[in-house]
């Protein structure tokens, strides 16, 4: 199992020309999205995000270390950290746990067969497309995407990927010299495109994430 840590950021022309100075682009795709949670937000009120994309399931959850709370350095608030399951079993089991079904679900796991998705009362919230552009840098470990979401928001993020239990301090320090040759200068969290997304399109759950710290 792998962890994201991510550090979002907003690009300007300057930043792009630094970004094409020291990075090389390595492809662009058209990322299709579909996010899911019971009518309650019993899995995005505990900060855990189940998604399609394309065609395979995706769940992202806090780290350990996230969940306890500790944070570290003011560079280091600035990213995210999550864990990304791939294996549907396991999305299965997780997504169960959290919303505490009594009744066992008969259903098979394969990518086709969706009756676990209503058996656990779960529905998509959320539903958009990006248009993403990765850049890679020379510095090894370290992937740029400049996403462009359908609805019109703009974002980009620098992450390194580890395995769980990996170095995080490593990470951080490759995302703040990475944020550095980019010449950002931002102290501010930028939003990501869920937070903008559920802003404009379901502010209710927009603001029961924000009265629970979620976004
Ligand atoms: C973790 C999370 C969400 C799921 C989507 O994550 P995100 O990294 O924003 O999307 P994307 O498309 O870039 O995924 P990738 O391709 O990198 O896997 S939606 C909201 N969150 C929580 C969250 C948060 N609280 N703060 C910030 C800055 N980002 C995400």
């Amino acid at each position: 199992m792998s962890v994201e840590v991510e550090r979002k950021f907003l690009c300007n022309a300057d930043t792009l020309k630094k970004l094409e100075e020291i990075g090389v682009c390595v492809g662009q795709q058209q990322i299709h999205d579909q996010y899911f949670d019971t009518p309650e937000f019993h899995l995005t009120l505990r900060d855990m995000w189940l998604r399609k994309r394309k065609g395979c399931w995706e769940l992202k959850c806090p780290t350990a270390e996230a969940q306890s709370g500790k944070q570290g350095e003011a560079a280091a608030s600035l990213c995210t950290r999550y864990k990304e399951i791939t294996s549907l079993p396991e999305i299965h089991l997780r997504v169960k746990e959290v919303i505490k079904q009594d009744r066992e679900s008969e259903a098979g796991f394969s990518q086709e067969d969706e009756s676990w998705l209503s058996k656990l009362d779960l529905v998509c919230f959320a539903e958009f497309t990006t248009a993403r552009c990765s850049f890679t840098l020379k510095e090894e470990g370290v992937q740029i995407d400049l996403d462009q979401a359908d609805f019109g928001y703009h974002v980009g993020e620098i992450e390194v990927l580890i395995s769980e239990g990996g170095d995080e301090q490593a990470a951080l320090e490759k995302i703040r010299k990475t944020a550095e040759k980019l010449g950002l200068t931002g102290d501010q969290r930028v939003k990501g495109k869920m937070d903008v997304y559920l802003k404009r399109n379901h502010p209710e759950h927009y603001a029961k994430l924000l009265s629970e710290h979620i976004l």
